[in-house]
């Protein structure tokens, strides 16, 4: 898995994952010529530097000269210029000059100044998208100095790999303190399936504010989680976790039987929408105080009140689990939802498990699974960072 946690950097993260590509080149640039060539090539692209560079490897299967393309970006987040290399299997050791330029709505538009048999030309990148699943890349030469552009070479990536045969791409966009992003990240662990990872950017003063371009073209909600897994794009912890159920059903996460399955349901369901509100009124405590100090009083009432319905619903699930390992027939997304409202409800300094004990034993239970482990790991190392000590 891979991860950025910054807003540094993200005009690329749309391209991050495994590609099928259909290519268009003319057959001969800068020759009045309307031959295209046509044929299907796959790319793969990763971060790097942290999230300040990304490199892409390019399988063209050029008709009667196939090779390798890698395309090496760094950012220079002072000057926000992104820097493309362009290296080729044929020729390895040359390096065309980089081409240099930024996004503007959307739309990332480079130059640079190139040798095109003997001859000097401008060459201009476009890229551009339509979809989370669909984006193009287009190359054009200027033989007079910008004046007049032909475009020679168009690539349609398109995440439909698996038809294909070609590599699996899975993408979160997830939140370093967003609970119901973590909630999928422990699935995708529970399922042992791989994924890339895009930390959302986050502040306690302006929570998701500006959000991040791939999440409002993804959810209309504007919410992290979003889940691409190749040409599906799904947001929604639970909308998710039934997906993954239905297309990765090993190990399961839910019962099988209706009833239970039902039962399972409901209970995420009370994990997630009825101990959210209390839970918000907490949250509260990590963010700005108000600057009027009235109004700062009555959040902390709120807090306390807060804490009370915490306590009993604290003493209703102690009842749920007397006697069982886990809420449902085995580990399941009920205790993912219940693991993570109790995990922000502690961090949050509400209400210890102390008077509780079956319900502290099988939150400890949880807490040990390596998936719950790593989420409640990463959440107090972003504490660290973004909130105030409480
Ligand atoms: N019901 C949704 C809730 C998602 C949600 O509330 N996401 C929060 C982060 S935990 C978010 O993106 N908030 C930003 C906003 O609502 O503007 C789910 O289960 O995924």
């Amino acid at each position: 898995m891979s991860d950025s946690n910054d807003s540094y950097g993200v005009d690329f993260d749309f391209l991050i994952g495994a590609w099928q590509v259909h290519h268009r080149r003319l057959a001969r640039r800068l020759a009045g010529c309307q031959d295209w060539v046509e044929f299907a090539g796959t790319s793969v692209a990763r971060k790097l530097l942290g999230g300040f560079g990304n490199i892409d490897e390019n399988h063209i299967p050029l008709p009667g000269d196939p090779y390798v393309g890698v395309t090496l970006r760094t950012y220079d987040p002072k000057a926000q210029i992104w820097s493309i290399h362009w290296f080729d299997s044929r020729h390895p050791s040359a390096h065309d000059p980089p081409m240099a330029g930024r996004f503007a709505e959307g739309v990332g538009t480079f130059y640079g100044d190139h040798v095109f048999e003997t001859k000097p030309v401008r060459v201009r990148f476009i890229w551009s998208r339509d979809a989370a699943t669909r984006c193009r890349w287009q190359q054009a030469f200027s033989a007079d100095a910008g004046r007049s552009w032909e475009t020679n070479w168009i690539m349609d990536f398109s995440r439909s790999l698996t038809a294909m045969g070609a590599p699996m791409s899975r993408h979160l966009y997830s939140g370093p303190l967003s609970l119901f992003s973590r909630k999928v990240e422990i699935a995708l662990n529970e399922k042992a399936l791989p994924f890339e990872r895009t930390m959302v950017p986050f502040t306690q003063a302006k929570g998701y504010s500006p959000k991040h371009p791939a999440v409002l073209a993804a959810n209309p909600k504007a919410q992290v989680p979003v889940l691409i897994d190749d040409d599906l794009t799904l947001f929604d912890s639970t909308l998710i976790f039934e997906y993954l159920e239905d297309a990765y059903p090993r190990p399961a996460l839910y019962p099988k039987e209706p009833r239970a399955r039902a039962r399972c349901r409901l209970l995420e369901l009370t994990a997630d929408e009825i101990l959210l509100p209390p839970l918000i009124a907490l949250m509260r405590r990590t963010t700005p105080a108000d600057p009027d100090p009235e109004r700062q009083r009555l959040r902390e009432a709120e807090a306390s009140r807060a804490e009370a319905t915490l306590r009993d619903h604290y003493a209703r699930f102690e009842t749920v689990l007397a006697g069982r390992e886990f809420l449902c027939d085995g580990f399941s997304v009920a205790d993912i939802a219940l693991f993570m409202m109790i995990l922000f409800t502690l961090r949050l300094k509400g209400p210890r498990l102390d008077a509780h004990p079956v319900l502290a034993a099988w939150y400890a239970r949880v807490g040990a699974r390596p998936g719950a482990a790593k989420a409640a790991a990463e959440i107090a190392a972003a504490d660290r960072e973004l909130s105030p000590p409480l």
